[in-house]
């Protein structure tokens, strides 16, 4: 069982330690195992999709939205988010996935929506009964989000969209993406605009699937004269990257809190095999070199863990910007959960990579961590940015 004694942290009050009670019970119960099977295809997009239902049926997708629209709590409580996925990737990668991809999807409508539209979409969402996608990266824009080409073209009451988004979580199954798109020639990230568009709307069409090492429904998506009203348009023209920057600040200590889930499980598996494997006439836990790795395991999962919770608790309790120490609690979190899983193989010997060990698992679902919602690279330059402007600050003038 793992170490679950962090929930003790000042971080947190009554109503998230009960948050994590329940979801534990949920997620023991549950048979998640089976769910995450599904290895492609219609049957993981059936699988991906039956998640969202089962969380939304359990009320637990009530974190990815705001209050009065029937979440849990008033804004979008980032420590709950952070509980959450941990404990959903400790069980499995695909439930993590489906809670996320419902926070991510619809967190620019909870941000920067108007009241019509948070009304029209985020009851749904929270229930399970509408799946939600966010459409940011596109074959020539990944980190460099003002290099993206999608247009919406403004026409009477309506916009127009063209283009091509890629790397999309839910491709194929969500019933409504958040899409930015450039709507006029300022440069760079300045002309961007954000839209609510719906599946089925004439003009949106999933040109690809995409396989990747650790399945979920991922693909790119066209826009041909996808026709939108006015209506879908989130905030104002021009303030898209600032939307699609203020969700990334909530969600990717998110991210950190998904790797913690899988690092966490990945020392419960190494330990137990550790005690229980034999060689040389001993345990592998009695020989001082698997101690030690063990013992790096354990501080870099507590270590990503107070940058996790700083950062939520930050952001909830103080508000405002967290670039910087979302920033930090993602890259360090991602980055120590791969070498803690690593580890955890080398702990295994020939059984961790044999398809199916739960640790061989965990080595292809933590991989793609580090890349998305902003590359290990693009936090190190948000951090080592975020120290320049303050000794520029604290400089004197020349
Ligand atoms: N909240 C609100 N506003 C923000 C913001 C945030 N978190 N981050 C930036 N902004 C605003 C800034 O205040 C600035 O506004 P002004 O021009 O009015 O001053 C504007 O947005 C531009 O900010 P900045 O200069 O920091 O942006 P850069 O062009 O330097 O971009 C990086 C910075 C590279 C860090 C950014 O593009 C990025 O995070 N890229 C990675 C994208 C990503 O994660 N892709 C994965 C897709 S999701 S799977």
């Amino acid at each position: 069982m793992a170490d679950l004694s962090y929930r003790d942290w000042p971080f947190f009050d009554a109503g998230h330690r009960a948050f994590a009670a329940e979801l534990e019970a949920w997620a023991g119960s549950a048979d998640l195992d089976a769910a995450s099977h599904a290895t492609g295809g219609a049957a993981l997009d059936e699988a991906a999709r039956t998640l969202v239902r089962r969380l939304g049926a359990a009320g637990l997708l009530r974190v990815c939205i705001p209050g009065a629209h029937g979440g849990a709590r008033e804004g979008l409580d980032v420590r709950s988010l952070c509980l959450a996925r941990e404990c959903l990737a400790r069980h499995a990668g695909l439930a993590d996935f489906a809670l996320a991809m419902q926070g991510l999807g619809s967190a620019a409508i909870t941000l920067a929506g108007s009241e019509a539209q948070r009304r029209r979409y985020l009851p749904a969402v929270g229930e399970g009964a509408l799946i939600a996608a966010f459409a940011l990266s596109e074959p020539d824009a990944g980190s460099d989000v003002g290099a993206m080409t999608t247009r919406a073209v403004a026409d009477g009451g309506d916009y127009v969209l063209e283009g091509t988004k890629t790397w999309i979580s839910n491709a194929g199954i969500a019933d409504v993406y958040t899409v930015f798109a450039r709507v006029s020639d300022a440069p760079g990230t300045r002309g961007l605009g954000a839209f609510i568009v719906e599946a089925g709307t004439p003009g949106l069409t999933v040109a690809e699937r995409i396989d990747v090492i650790a399945p979920h429904p991922l693909g790119t998506l066209r826009f041909d004269g996808c026709r939108v009203p006015g209506s879908a348009m989130l905030g104002t023209p021009g303030e898209g990257f600032r939307i699609a920057m203020s969700v990334l600040d909530v969600f990717r200590a998110t991210v950190g809190a998904a790797a913690l889930g899988f690092a966490r499980r990945a020392l419960d598996e190494a330990t137990a095999r550790a005690v229980t494997r034999h060689a040389f006439g001993q345990p592998l836990a009695g020989f001082q070199l698997v101690q030690a790795k063990l013992a790096d395991m354990d501080l870099a999962i507590d270590a990503a863990a107070l940058l996790v919770y700083r950062s939520a608790w930050l952001k909830d309790v103080q508000g405002g910007r967290v670039t910087r120490e979302a920033a930090m609690a993602k890259l360090f979190a991602t980055e120590s959960a791969q070498r803690v899983i690593d580890d955890a193989v080398q702990i295994f010997g020939g059984l961790g990579v044999v398809s199916g060990v739960a640790v061989e698992r965990l080595y292809r679902e933590i991989r793609a961590l580090r890349i998305y919602e902003g590359t290990s690279e693009i936090q190190k330059l948000v951090i080592a940015g975020k120290l320049l402007e303050r000794h520029a600050s604290r400089a004197p003038a020349p």
